[in-house]
């Protein structure tokens, strides 16, 4: 008997490999940030003024199976974050609320050692270790930065609603509450809510 088209086994349109999270597939969105695109985000201007501002800093590889701003819809993606520091602060990402800020995310460590730095609207911030295997359930309504705080890279995955959006700017303004610092070789969370 003839094969049904419809019932044909193919391959999806993205493999993942388990041992990087690296995305393979042509429909994989690649993106980076160089130091030069962190301005503001670090505590020492100078040290970060003293810096190649072309260095990169971190990149995310990510899956948009659905328009932007699709309700129901899931993304996917993978960052790495490169291992160094600005004066005695760790590189990390740039952190962000969502833009419908009730939307929640899931985070799992894949590769190195860091830091998801947890922050809520009264600018309550907390933090949890990331490492392989590690799994974050982050709640709406909370911001969130991952911090590279060994000396590899630092590999996470993310699951997030195609709706959810991105708001950069609540961060840029204020920052988080609590910074991560190397202080006598161990990564410090120091408060910065006043
Ligand atoms: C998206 C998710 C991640 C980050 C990535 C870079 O909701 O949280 O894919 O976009 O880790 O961080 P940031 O703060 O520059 O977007
Ligand atoms: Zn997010």
């Amino acid at each position: 008997m003839k094969a049904n088209a419809h019932l044909v086994l193919e391959n999806g349109p993205i493999e993942l490999d388990y041992s990087t999270g690296d995305l393979k597939g042509s429909q994989v969105i690649k993106t980076e940030k160089k130091l030069g695109e962190l301005q503001g985000i670090f505590h020492n201007q100078s040290a970060y003024d003293a810096k190649d501002q072309e260095e990169k800093i971190y990149e995310v590889q990510a899956y948009f199976p659905v328009e932007n701003g699709w309700e129901g819809g899931l993304y996917y993606g993978k960052t790495r974050i490169y291992p160094g520091k600005v004066g005695d602060e760790y590189y990390m990402t740039k952190g962000h609320f969502h833009h419908i800020s009730n939307r929640g995310e899931f985070y799992w460590g894949i590769n190195g050692e860091g830091i998801l730095l947890l922050m809520d609207r009264d600018r309550n911030t907390w933090a949890e270790k990331m490492h392989p295997g590690s799994l974050h359930y982050i709640n709406g309504h909370i911001a969130h930065r991952t911090i590279n705080v060994g000396n590899t890279p630092l590999d996470f995955g993310a699951c997030w609603p195609s709706d959810a959006g991105h708001d950069y700017q609540e961060i840029l303004d204020n920052g988080f509450s609590a910074r991560v610092f190397e202080k006598k070789g161990i990564p410090t969370l120091v408060d910065f809510k006043n």
